[in-house]
């Protein structure tokens, strides 16, 4: 053994270890995720998550939810490195019980409406496209007195708050909350651009919108296509936002909804925000590429893919497409280390 592995084998068992040997790897060049690009076509999950629905109800399940991991990080219930996403279904009479947690949750809502989920006593009815949020420490529940089979795509920042080993979770006593206010009074006080004359933000940091009209957002992006330029790279794209802060709707996560006209050939661009997209209408593809290896996914309503940090990723639709996304983006604004790089 020469003088080096001798240090090295001497001092290991006091927990020790030479800096010099892992430097680059600790502090890389540029970003180098392990996550990989992902993709997840509806017609390939739909099938489990109704057989997940014959197996287990959702009241034994406490959440029937089929997790989609980053195939890089198999076993760790991450889609990247910070997030959690998952597919939900809930069925004609079940109830999801309720509890909380300081996770905070995102629901999208993806196939079938009439479920609903009840924040803090106040429900708010599921519609496809429409964006819902869970505060951070709400209790939450989620049923459905209506019909059909409805399934959302649920965003949480799980392994941002595992990092921090900052997790508590509390189950109610109750099944599910009583109401306690009827539903949308939440949109009518916060949803119109006027707000309470006197009242703090009621959930903190976190948006007092609980549910974000696809109507709304969609009228939004149809209205921008036809009167303002389209954006080369992300064709119409609009950020949700807490009314209250003009800031992100939730503190850990940032929501997206863009448009893609018919004919749309985007330029590529790269952001250190790892990103997990919602296909909510129309059709198209996304080329994401990094060194030597590209990865090509033709997407469909109700698809799932992932564009992991540092990626180089362009979107193209022939026919139009209307896509949700969300990313960790507003830690990273936070921390002043978002980086993103546009190739023109
Ligand atoms: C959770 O509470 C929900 O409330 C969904 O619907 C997914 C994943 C991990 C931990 C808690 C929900 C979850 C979750």
């Amino acid at each position: 053994m020469n003088t080096r592995e001798q240090l090295y084998s001497d001092m290991d068992p006091h927990h020790l270890t030479p800096l010099w040997e892992v430097l680059h790897a600790l502090v890389p060049k540029e970003p180098n995720t392990p996550c990989v690009p992902a993709f997840w076509k509806y017609s390939d999950v739909r099938p489990f998550l109704m057989r997940a629905g014959e197996a287990i109800t959702a009241e034994e399940a406490v959440r029937r939810v089929l997790v989609m991991e980053n195939p890089a990080l198999r076993g760790q219930s991450a889609v990247t490195q910070s997030l959690y996403a998952g597919l939900q279904l809930i069925l004609p009479g079940e109830v999801a019980p309720s509890h909380r947690h300081t996770q905070s949750a995102l629901r999208f809502i993806v196939e079938g409406s009439g479920a609903y989920t009840a924040v803090d006593g106040e429900r708010a009815t599921m519609h496809a496209g429409d964006f819902i949020i869970t505060p951070s420490w709400t209790w939450h529940d989620h049923g459905h007195d209506a019909a059909g089979p409805v399934v959302w795509l649920d965003g949480l920042d799980i392994p941002m708050v595992r990092f921090f080993d900052a997790g508590f979770a509390e189950n109610d006593a109750r099944k599910s909350q009583a109401v306690a206010r009827p539903e949308g009074t939440s949109f009518a006080r916060y949803g119109h651009n006027m707000a309470p004359v006197r009242s703090a933000a009621p959930y903190g940091a976190t948006s007092p919108i609980f549910s974000y009209p696809y109507e709304r957002s969609r009228e939004a992006l149809d209205q921008l296509e036809r009167s303002a330029p389209v954006d080369e790279w992300d064709g119409v794209k609009l950020r949700y936002v807490n009314p209250l802060t003009g800031g992100w709707p939730m503190p850990t996560i940032a929501t997206f909804m863009q448009k893609l006209p018919a004919g749309f050939a985007g330029k590529g661009w790269r952001q250190t925000d790892g990103a997990v997209y919602s296909v909510v209408e129309g059709s198209g593809s996304v080329d994401i590429t990094r060194g030597e290896r590209t990865w090509r996914f033709e997407f469909g309503p109700r698809d799932h893919f992932v564009v992991p940090s540092w990626h180089t990723a362009r979107l193209s639709s022939p026919g139009g497409c209307v896509l949700f996304s969300y990313s960790d983006r507003p830690v990273q604004h936070a921390l002043g280390i978002h980086h993103e790089e546009r190739l023109s």
